[in-house]
Protein backbone atom coordinates (compact mmCIF):
# COMPACT_ATOMS: atom_id res chain seq x y z
CA UNK A 1 0.00 0.00 0.00
CA UNK A 2 1.37 3.23 -0.85
CA UNK A 3 1.98 4.46 2.61
CA UNK A 4 4.72 2.32 2.87
CA UNK A 5 6.84 4.23 1.13
CA UNK A 6 10.49 5.01 3.15
CA UNK A 7 9.37 8.73 2.84
CA UNK A 8 6.12 8.10 4.15
CA UNK A 9 7.18 5.86 6.65
CA UNK A 10 9.67 8.27 8.17
CA UNK A 11 6.39 11.05 8.21
CA UNK A 12 4.47 8.52 9.77
CA UNK A 13 6.65 7.94 12.62
CA UNK A 14 5.97 10.28 15.51
CA UNK A 15 2.43 11.02 13.93
CA UNK A 16 -0.29 8.35 13.32
CA UNK A 17 1.92 5.35 14.82
CA UNK A 18 2.27 7.38 18.05
CA UNK A 19 -1.25 8.72 18.22
CA UNK A 20 -1.70 8.81 21.85
CA UNK A 21 -4.15 6.93 23.64
CA UNK A 22 -5.54 9.96 25.03
CA UNK A 23 -8.76 10.45 26.26
CA UNK A 24 -10.46 12.27 23.41
CA UNK A 25 -13.82 13.91 22.97
CA UNK A 26 -16.39 12.47 20.88
CA UNK A 27 -13.64 10.60 18.73
CA UNK A 28 -14.37 10.24 15.07
CA UNK A 29 -13.40 7.60 12.28
CA UNK A 30 -11.97 9.32 9.50
CA UNK A 31 -10.87 7.25 6.28
CA UNK A 32 -7.93 8.65 5.11
CA UNK A 33 -6.86 8.77 0.75
CA UNK A 34 -5.50 5.69 1.06
CA UNK A 35 -8.55 3.96 2.70
CA UNK A 36 -6.78 3.32 6.18
CA UNK A 37 -8.90 4.77 9.00
CA UNK A 38 -8.29 7.45 11.85
CA UNK A 39 -9.62 8.24 14.75
CA UNK A 40 -9.64 11.77 15.45
CA UNK A 41 -11.51 14.62 17.58
CA UNK A 42 -14.51 16.50 16.89
CA UNK A 43 -14.43 18.94 19.55
CA UNK A 44 -11.49 20.51 21.49
CA UNK A 45 -11.43 19.37 24.98
CA UNK A 46 -11.11 22.56 27.63
CA UNK A 47 -8.37 20.38 29.34
CA UNK A 48 -5.12 22.28 27.57
CA UNK A 49 -2.69 19.56 27.95
CA UNK A 50 -5.62 17.01 26.26
CA UNK A 51 -6.60 19.55 23.83
CA UNK A 52 -2.61 19.78 22.89
CA UNK A 53 -2.72 15.88 22.05
CA UNK A 54 -5.45 16.52 19.94
CA UNK A 55 -3.91 19.34 17.88
CA UNK A 56 -1.13 16.60 17.27
CA UNK A 57 -2.94 14.33 16.03
CA UNK A 58 -5.04 16.41 13.51
CA UNK A 59 -1.30 17.63 12.75
CA UNK A 60 -0.65 13.61 12.15
CA UNK A 61 -3.69 13.68 9.89
CA UNK A 62 -2.55 16.50 7.89
CA UNK A 63 0.72 14.89 7.35
CA UNK A 64 -0.59 11.31 6.84
CA UNK A 65 -3.06 13.07 3.95
CA UNK A 66 -0.14 15.06 2.41
CA UNK A 67 2.63 12.02 1.96
CA UNK A 68 -0.71 9.83 1.31
CA UNK A 69 -1.73 11.90 -1.80
CA UNK A 70 2.66 12.66 -2.94
CA UNK A 71 3.26 9.05 -2.88
CA UNK A 72 0.22 8.41 -5.21
CA UNK A 73 1.26 8.92 -8.53
CA UNK A 74 -2.34 9.16 -9.92
CA UNK A 75 -3.24 11.43 -7.66
CA UNK A 76 -4.56 15.26 -8.55
CA UNK A 77 -1.72 16.63 -7.33
CA UNK A 78 0.46 16.18 -9.95
CA UNK A 79 -0.64 19.26 -11.49
CA UNK A 80 2.54 21.19 -10.08
CA UNK A 81 6.06 19.82 -9.74
CA UNK A 82 5.89 18.62 -5.81
CA UNK A 83 6.50 14.77 -4.80
CA UNK A 84 7.83 13.34 -1.46
CA UNK A 85 11.32 14.19 -3.01
CA UNK A 86 11.38 17.43 -3.04
CA UNK A 87 8.67 18.40 0.05
CA UNK A 88 10.29 20.95 2.14
CA UNK A 89 9.23 20.16 5.83
CA UNK A 90 8.92 23.31 8.20
CA UNK A 91 9.35 22.43 11.60
CA UNK A 92 8.95 24.02 15.13
CA UNK A 93 10.99 26.63 16.47
CA UNK A 94 11.50 24.26 19.09
CA UNK A 95 12.47 21.35 17.68
CA UNK A 96 15.39 22.53 15.47
CA UNK A 97 18.96 22.28 16.54
CA UNK A 98 21.15 25.08 18.02
CA UNK A 99 22.97 25.73 14.91
CA UNK A 100 19.34 25.66 12.58
CA UNK A 101 18.19 28.60 14.93
CA UNK A 102 21.79 30.60 14.15
CA UNK A 103 21.25 29.47 10.18
CA UNK A 104 17.45 30.90 10.13
CA UNK A 105 18.07 33.85 12.28
CA UNK A 106 21.59 34.97 10.56
CA UNK A 107 19.92 34.45 7.61
CA UNK A 108 17.41 37.15 8.78
CA UNK A 109 20.38 39.43 9.70
CA UNK A 110 21.58 39.22 6.08
CA UNK A 111 18.29 40.19 4.81
CA UNK A 112 18.48 43.21 6.58
CA UNK A 113 21.62 44.32 5.34
CA UNK A 114 21.01 43.66 1.52
CA UNK A 115 19.52 46.64 -0.14
CA UNK A 116 16.36 46.79 -0.99
CA UNK A 117 14.56 46.44 -4.12
CA UNK A 118 11.81 49.26 -3.68
CA UNK A 119 12.63 52.48 -5.55
CA UNK A 120 13.17 55.05 -2.51
CA UNK A 121 10.78 57.46 -4.41
CA UNK A 122 8.40 55.22 -4.08
CA UNK A 123 8.98 54.47 0.18
CA UNK A 124 11.67 56.52 1.21
CA UNK A 125 12.33 54.20 4.27
CA UNK A 126 12.69 51.18 2.82
CA UNK A 127 16.26 51.04 3.29
CA UNK A 128 17.00 46.78 3.21
CA UNK A 129 15.41 43.57 1.45
CA UNK A 130 13.65 42.49 4.76
CA UNK A 131 12.18 46.08 4.44
CA UNK A 132 10.46 45.37 1.45
CA UNK A 133 8.43 43.04 2.77
CA UNK A 134 7.52 45.64 5.58
CA UNK A 135 6.62 48.17 2.91
CA UNK A 136 4.38 45.85 0.82
CA UNK A 137 2.41 44.70 3.57
CA UNK A 138 2.14 48.32 4.92
CA UNK A 139 0.69 49.51 1.03
CA UNK A 140 -1.31 46.51 0.73
CA UNK A 141 -3.05 46.17 4.54
CA UNK A 142 -6.37 47.53 3.96
CA UNK A 143 -6.66 45.02 1.48
CA UNK A 144 -5.13 42.18 2.66
CA UNK A 145 -6.84 41.37 6.22
CA UNK A 146 -10.47 40.52 6.67
CA UNK A 147 -10.60 39.89 2.82
CA UNK A 148 -10.87 37.08 0.87
CA UNK A 149 -7.14 36.85 0.65
CA UNK A 150 -6.13 37.49 4.01
CA UNK A 151 -5.13 33.40 4.44
CA UNK A 152 -3.78 33.15 0.78
CA UNK A 153 -1.96 36.14 0.75
CA UNK A 154 -0.17 35.82 3.76
CA UNK A 155 0.60 31.98 2.77
CA UNK A 156 2.17 33.45 -0.37
CA UNK A 157 4.31 36.39 1.89
CA UNK A 158 5.98 34.14 4.18
CA UNK A 159 6.69 31.17 1.31
CA UNK A 160 8.65 34.08 -0.59
CA UNK A 161 10.42 35.78 2.30
CA UNK A 162 11.32 32.04 2.89
CA UNK A 163 12.95 31.57 -0.53
CA UNK A 164 14.15 35.06 -0.08
CA UNK A 165 16.13 33.63 3.12
CA UNK A 166 17.42 30.88 0.85
CA UNK A 167 18.24 31.94 -2.59
CA UNK A 168 19.68 35.28 -1.61
CA UNK A 169 20.86 34.47 2.12
CA UNK A 170 22.13 31.32 1.65
CA UNK A 171 20.02 29.67 3.94
CA UNK A 172 19.28 25.97 3.90
CA UNK A 173 16.46 25.19 6.20
CA UNK A 174 12.61 26.51 5.63
CA UNK A 175 10.46 28.80 7.55
CA UNK A 176 10.11 27.65 10.89
CA UNK A 177 7.09 28.24 13.03
CA UNK A 178 6.11 29.54 16.44
CA UNK A 179 3.51 27.11 18.20
CA UNK A 180 1.38 29.22 20.47
CA UNK A 181 -0.21 26.28 22.02
CA UNK A 182 3.32 25.40 23.56
CA UNK A 183 3.97 28.67 24.59
CA UNK A 184 0.90 29.05 26.14
CA UNK A 185 1.83 26.18 28.70
CA UNK A 186 5.76 27.21 28.97
CA UNK A 187 5.02 30.85 29.21
CA UNK A 188 6.76 33.13 26.70
CA UNK A 189 9.94 34.25 28.17
CA UNK A 190 11.17 30.82 29.08
CA UNK A 191 10.50 29.39 25.48
CA UNK A 192 13.28 28.51 23.30
CA UNK A 193 11.70 31.42 21.14
CA UNK A 194 11.54 33.89 23.06
CA UNK A 195 14.17 33.19 26.04
CA UNK A 196 16.16 36.21 24.62
CA UNK A 197 19.26 33.25 24.16
CA UNK A 198 21.97 33.51 20.78
CA UNK A 199 19.24 30.58 19.70
CA UNK A 200 16.29 32.76 20.40
CA UNK A 201 14.28 34.90 18.21
CA UNK A 202 15.68 37.59 20.59
CA UNK A 203 13.31 37.76 23.55
CA UNK A 204 11.42 40.35 25.63
CA UNK A 205 11.64 44.29 25.33
CA UNK A 206 13.40 45.81 28.55
CA UNK A 207 10.36 46.42 31.39
CA UNK A 208 8.82 49.28 31.60
CA UNK A 209 6.64 49.32 34.45
CA UNK A 210 3.20 51.09 35.12
CA UNK A 211 2.02 50.56 31.53
CA UNK A 212 -1.85 51.07 30.65
CA UNK A 213 -3.95 48.50 29.31
CA UNK A 214 -3.86 48.56 24.81
CA UNK A 215 -7.63 49.10 23.53
CA UNK A 216 -8.28 46.99 20.70
CA UNK A 217 -11.75 47.44 18.95
CA UNK A 218 -13.21 51.36 18.75
CA UNK A 219 -14.47 53.06 15.90
CA UNK A 220 -18.28 51.55 16.88
CA UNK A 221 -16.78 48.33 18.39
CA UNK A 222 -16.52 47.21 21.79
CA UNK A 223 -13.55 48.17 22.80
CA UNK A 224 -11.33 44.94 23.97
CA UNK A 225 -8.86 46.07 26.61
CA UNK A 226 -5.72 43.87 26.44
CA UNK A 227 -3.06 44.35 29.57
CA UNK A 228 0.48 45.65 28.81
CA UNK A 229 2.98 42.86 28.92
CA UNK A 230 6.40 42.48 30.94
CA UNK A 231 8.08 44.18 28.74
CA UNK A 232 7.33 47.04 26.39
CA UNK A 233 11.02 48.78 25.46
CA UNK A 234 14.15 48.24 23.19
CA UNK A 235 14.87 44.31 22.81
CA UNK A 236 18.48 44.18 24.23
CA UNK A 237 19.39 40.40 24.15
CA UNK A 238 19.63 37.55 21.03
CA UNK A 239 19.83 38.14 17.20
CA UNK A 240 17.97 41.17 17.11
CA UNK A 241 18.85 43.07 19.61
CA UNK A 242 20.48 45.46 17.48
CA UNK A 243 18.28 45.46 14.85
CA UNK A 244 16.57 48.75 13.32
CA UNK A 245 12.61 48.96 12.93
CA UNK A 246 12.86 51.43 9.78
CA UNK A 247 9.54 51.93 8.60
CA UNK A 248 5.99 52.87 10.66
CA UNK A 249 4.45 53.50 12.39
CA UNK A 250 1.21 53.66 11.02
CA UNK A 251 -1.46 52.32 13.55
CA UNK A 252 0.45 51.13 16.69
CA UNK A 253 -1.42 50.69 19.73
CA UNK A 254 0.43 51.79 22.61
CA UNK A 255 0.01 51.38 26.28
CA UNK A 256 -2.90 53.96 27.97
CA UNK A 257 -4.56 53.31 24.96
CA UNK A 258 -3.26 55.86 22.23
CA UNK A 259 -2.90 55.13 18.73
CA UNK A 260 0.06 56.53 17.10
CA UNK A 261 1.68 56.87 13.83
CA UNK A 262 4.23 58.92 11.64
CA UNK A 263 2.26 59.83 8.41
CA UNK A 264 2.17 56.93 6.01
CA UNK A 265 5.11 55.01 7.64
CA UNK A 266 6.82 55.12 4.35
CA UNK A 267 9.44 57.54 5.53
CA UNK A 268 12.79 56.69 6.90
CA UNK A 269 12.33 56.51 11.21
CA UNK A 270 15.11 54.40 12.84
CA UNK A 271 14.53 52.75 16.13
CA UNK A 272 14.76 49.68 18.52
CA UNK A 273 12.58 46.59 18.00
CA UNK A 274 10.60 46.64 21.03
CA UNK A 275 8.69 44.16 22.49
CA UNK A 276 6.29 44.01 25.17
CA UNK A 277 5.67 39.90 25.79
CA UNK A 278 2.17 39.68 26.85
CA UNK A 279 1.62 36.09 28.17
CA UNK A 280 -2.58 37.05 29.17
CA UNK A 281 -3.32 37.42 25.73
CA UNK A 282 -1.10 34.23 24.50
CA UNK A 283 -3.11 31.69 26.71
CA UNK A 284 -7.02 33.27 26.24
CA UNK A 285 -6.35 33.50 22.93
CA UNK A 286 -4.23 30.82 21.59
CA UNK A 287 -4.36 28.52 24.16
CA UNK A 288 -4.49 24.67 22.94
CA UNK A 289 -8.03 24.44 23.34
CA UNK A 290 -8.19 28.15 21.35
CA UNK A 291 -5.97 26.28 18.43
CA UNK A 292 -8.45 22.71 18.65
CA UNK A 293 -11.39 24.96 18.23
CA UNK A 294 -10.35 26.85 14.98
CA UNK A 295 -9.31 24.09 13.58
CA UNK A 296 -12.76 22.03 14.12
CA UNK A 297 -15.49 24.49 14.77
CA UNK A 298 -15.41 26.42 11.53
CA UNK A 299 -17.16 24.30 8.70
CA UNK A 300 -17.15 26.60 6.15
CA UNK A 301 -14.00 28.87 5.02
CA UNK A 302 -16.07 32.02 6.07
CA UNK A 303 -16.66 31.30 9.35
CA UNK A 304 -12.47 30.05 9.69
CA UNK A 305 -11.05 32.64 8.77
CA UNK A 306 -13.19 35.11 10.94
CA UNK A 307 -13.14 32.64 13.90
CA UNK A 308 -9.09 33.20 13.63
CA UNK A 309 -8.95 36.90 12.78
CA UNK A 310 -11.48 36.96 15.75
CA UNK A 311 -15.15 38.39 14.97
CA UNK A 312 -15.38 42.13 15.02
CA UNK A 313 -17.39 42.76 18.15
CA UNK A 314 -16.97 39.54 19.81
CA UNK A 315 -14.41 40.36 22.28
CA UNK A 316 -11.86 37.47 20.64
CA UNK A 317 -9.14 38.30 19.10
CA UNK A 318 -8.85 35.08 17.48
CA UNK A 319 -5.14 33.04 17.41
CA UNK A 320 -4.30 35.36 14.47
CA UNK A 321 -4.32 38.18 17.93
CA UNK A 322 -0.68 36.55 18.87
CA UNK A 323 0.73 40.24 16.76
CA UNK A 324 -0.26 41.27 20.51
CA UNK A 325 1.47 38.56 22.39
CA UNK A 326 4.30 39.86 21.33
CA UNK A 327 3.37 43.56 21.64
CA UNK A 328 5.57 46.55 21.09
CA UNK A 329 6.62 48.08 18.51
CA UNK A 330 6.04 47.00 15.39
CA UNK A 331 4.45 43.96 16.35
CA UNK A 332 1.00 45.76 17.96
CA UNK A 333 0.64 47.52 14.72
CA UNK A 334 -1.52 45.94 11.94
CA UNK A 335 0.45 47.61 8.73
CA UNK A 336 4.29 46.89 9.99
CA UNK A 337 4.23 44.32 11.84
CA UNK A 338 6.15 41.88 9.79
CA UNK A 339 8.97 44.66 10.70
CA UNK A 340 9.54 41.99 13.90
CA UNK A 341 11.26 38.76 12.37
CA UNK A 342 9.08 37.00 14.69
CA UNK A 343 6.03 37.86 12.37
CA UNK A 344 6.96 34.87 10.02
CA UNK A 345 6.81 32.61 12.54
CA UNK A 346 3.26 33.64 13.46
CA UNK A 347 2.26 33.67 10.14
CA UNK A 348 3.60 30.42 9.74
CA UNK A 349 1.71 28.99 12.59
CA UNK A 350 -1.37 30.30 11.25
CA UNK A 351 -0.62 28.80 7.79
CA UNK A 352 0.04 25.33 9.28
CA UNK A 353 -3.45 25.87 10.88
CA UNK A 354 -5.18 26.64 7.77
CA UNK A 355 -3.10 23.61 6.21
CA UNK A 356 -4.66 21.24 8.87
CA UNK A 357 -8.28 22.62 8.60
CA UNK A 358 -7.83 22.60 4.76
CA UNK A 359 -6.83 18.83 5.17
CA UNK A 360 -9.83 18.01 6.75
CA UNK A 361 -12.20 18.77 3.66
CA UNK A 362 -8.99 18.42 1.15
CA UNK A 363 -10.80 18.84 -1.95
CA UNK A 364 -13.77 21.47 -0.95
CA UNK A 365 -11.04 23.50 0.98
CA UNK A 366 -8.73 24.03 -1.55
CA UNK A 367 -11.06 24.81 -4.27
CA UNK A 368 -13.30 27.73 -5.44
CA UNK A 369 -15.22 27.10 -1.92
CA UNK A 370 -12.33 27.24 -0.02
CA UNK A 371 -12.22 31.02 -0.68
CA UNK A 372 -14.97 33.50 1.03
CA UNK A 373 -14.58 37.23 1.15
CA UNK A 374 -13.96 40.28 -0.86
CA UNK A 375 -11.15 42.44 -1.65
CA UNK A 376 -10.92 44.99 1.14
CA UNK A 377 -11.38 45.48 4.84
CA UNK A 378 -14.42 44.07 5.87
CA UNK A 379 -15.80 44.90 2.48
CA UNK A 380 -15.30 48.88 3.09
CA UNK A 381 -15.60 50.20 0.86
CA UNK A 382 -17.30 47.43 -1.36
CA UNK A 383 -15.26 45.81 -3.48
CA UNK A 384 -15.70 42.42 -5.61
CA UNK A 385 -15.70 38.91 -4.37
CA UNK A 386 -12.51 37.50 -4.39
CA UNK A 387 -12.54 34.37 -6.64
CA UNK A 388 -9.98 32.00 -7.96
CA UNK A 389 -8.92 34.08 -10.63
CA UNK A 390 -8.08 37.11 -7.90
CA UNK A 391 -4.07 37.99 -8.72
CA UNK A 392 -2.14 38.15 -5.50
CA UNK A 393 1.13 40.49 -6.14
CA UNK A 394 3.80 41.61 -3.82
CA UNK A 395 4.92 44.46 -5.01
CA UNK A 396 9.17 45.14 -4.63
CA UNK A 397 9.20 41.98 -2.17
CA UNK A 398 8.67 39.47 -4.80
CA UNK A 399 7.17 37.91 -7.56
CA UNK A 400 5.89 36.60 -10.07
CA UNK A 401 2.01 37.88 -8.88
CA UNK A 402 -0.12 34.68 -8.63
CA UNK A 403 -3.50 34.18 -8.66
CA UNK A 404 -5.41 32.48 -5.69
CA UNK A 405 -5.68 29.34 -7.36
CA UNK A 406 -2.04 28.92 -7.17
CA UNK A 407 -2.25 29.67 -3.79
CA UNK A 408 -5.01 27.19 -1.85
CA UNK A 409 -2.79 24.21 -1.72
CA UNK A 410 0.94 23.77 0.00
CA UNK A 411 1.69 21.00 -2.22
CA UNK A 412 0.23 21.62 -5.81
CA UNK A 413 0.94 24.79 -7.67
CA UNK A 414 4.68 26.91 -6.78
CA UNK A 415 4.63 25.58 -3.43
CA UNK A 416 5.40 22.40 -1.75
CA UNK A 417 5.98 21.97 1.50
CA UNK A 418 3.99 20.77 4.99
CA UNK A 419 4.31 21.10 8.69
CA UNK A 420 5.77 18.57 10.76
C1 LIG B 1 -8.19 28.78 26.53
O1 LIG B 1 -8.95 28.94 25.35
C2 LIG B 1 -10.33 28.78 25.52
C3 LIG B 1 -10.95 28.80 24.14
O2 LIG B 1 -10.48 29.87 23.37
C4 LIG B 1 -10.86 29.86 26.43
O3 LIG B 1 -12.25 29.74 26.60
C5 LIG B 1 -10.15 29.75 27.77
O4 LIG B 1 -10.56 30.80 28.61
C6 LIG B 1 -8.65 29.81 27.57
N1 LIG B 1 -7.95 29.55 28.82
C7 LIG B 1 -7.40 30.54 29.56
C8 LIG B 1 -6.64 30.08 30.75
O5 LIG B 1 -7.51 31.71 29.28
C1 LIG C 1 1.22 49.96 -3.66
O1 LIG C 1 0.06 49.28 -4.15
C2 LIG C 1 -0.42 49.77 -5.39
C3 LIG C 1 -1.64 48.96 -5.77
O2 LIG C 1 -2.35 48.53 -4.70
C4 LIG C 1 0.64 49.63 -6.47
O3 LIG C 1 0.17 50.17 -7.67
C5 LIG C 1 1.91 50.31 -6.02
O4 LIG C 1 2.94 50.06 -6.98
C6 LIG C 1 2.35 49.79 -4.67
N1 LIG C 1 3.55 50.50 -4.23
C7 LIG C 1 4.61 49.85 -3.79
C8 LIG C 1 5.77 50.70 -3.39
O5 LIG C 1 4.69 48.64 -3.71
CU1 LIG D 1 -0.75 40.90 7.72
Amino acid sequence: MRLNTPVALCLLAGSLSNALPAPQENPTTTTLSDGATTTLPTAASKDTAVASDQLEQLASFAQDQASASLADSSSKQKRGSCTLGNLAIRREWGSLSASERKAYTNAVLCLQKKQANTPSSLIPGAKSRFDDWVGTHINQTMTIHYTGTFLAWHRYFTWQYEQALRNECGYKGYQPYWDWAKTAATGLANSPILDGSDTSMSGNGEFIPGQGNIILGGNGLPEIPIPAGTGGGCVTRGPFKDMNVNLGPVALGVPGGDTISNGDGLGYNPRCLKRDLTDWVNRRFANATSVVNTILKPKDIYDFQMTLQGYPGSGDIGVHGGHYTMGGDPGRDLFVSPGDPLFYLHHGMIDRTWWIWQSLDYNKRTGASGIAGTGTFLNTPPSPDTTLDTVIDLGYAAGPPVKMADLLSTTEGPFCYIYL
